[in-house]
């Protein structure tokens, strides 16, 4: 990915974080969790930035963010402090102890990968699956969100063929519910 997104790309990402989001929460306690790669520190720069990162590198340690107040479109939602945790297995309890107190977890996950049964991404996020229901599970108030989101689409070699759709054609099948 690009560090320097363009302006319609930007757009689709705000437009895309607004379907997520939608408009009638605005207290986010978010938990981002996927295996090394997909693109947690990606998405947690942007939402909090507005610009992709510049520097690639992987997140060594379980590293902490500050609220901060982000303006979307014309609302201002306020994001709580949350973590940004490496994708390896070793941090699982990392990821229990942010999946614990969230109210919106998201799991990311290589879509170019998935849709072609890669054995080893399919193993791996089955795993993190079973993890993460068994938290939920024990938890008493349940998160107000859970999203699966498949990243990495662009690698994929049909991609191209769906440039062609508008961004909001692409978009337009996320739920806003
Ligand atoms: N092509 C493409 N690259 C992406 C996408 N999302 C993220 N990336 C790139 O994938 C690489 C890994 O992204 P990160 O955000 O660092 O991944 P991470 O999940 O935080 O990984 P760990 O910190 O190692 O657990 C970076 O080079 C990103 O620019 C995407 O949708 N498509
Ligand atoms: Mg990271």
């Amino acid at each position: 990915m690009t560090d320097d997104l363009s302006a319609l790309e930007k757009l689709a990402w705000n437009f895309s974080l607004i379907q997520i989001f939608g408009y009638k929460f605005d207290h986010i306690k978010l938990c981002v969790l996927g295996e090394r790669g997909t693109g947690k520190t990606t998405l947690l720069h942007f939402i909090q930035s507005n610009s992709v990162p510049t520097n690639n590198s992987q997140t060594a340690l379980t590293e902490k963010q500050k609220s901060f107040p982000r303006k979307i479109q014309d609302k201002l939602y306020d994001f709580k402090e949350s973590v940004d945790v490496p994708g390896d297995k070793a941090f699982y309890n990392d990821w229990k102890e942010s999946c614990e107190t969230a109210n919106w977890i998201v799991y990311l996950f290589r879509a170019d990968e998935i849709m072609h049964n890669d054995e080893r991404a399919c193993n791996r996020m089955e795993s993190d699956m079973s993890f993460i229901s068994d938290i939920l599970d024990r938890r008493k108030k349940k998160p107000e969100k859970i999203l699966l989101i498949g990243t990495h689409c662009d690698c994929d070699s049909e991609y191209d063929l769906h440039k062609k759709i508008s961004y909001q054609d692409q978009l337009g099948f996320v739920d806003k519910g």
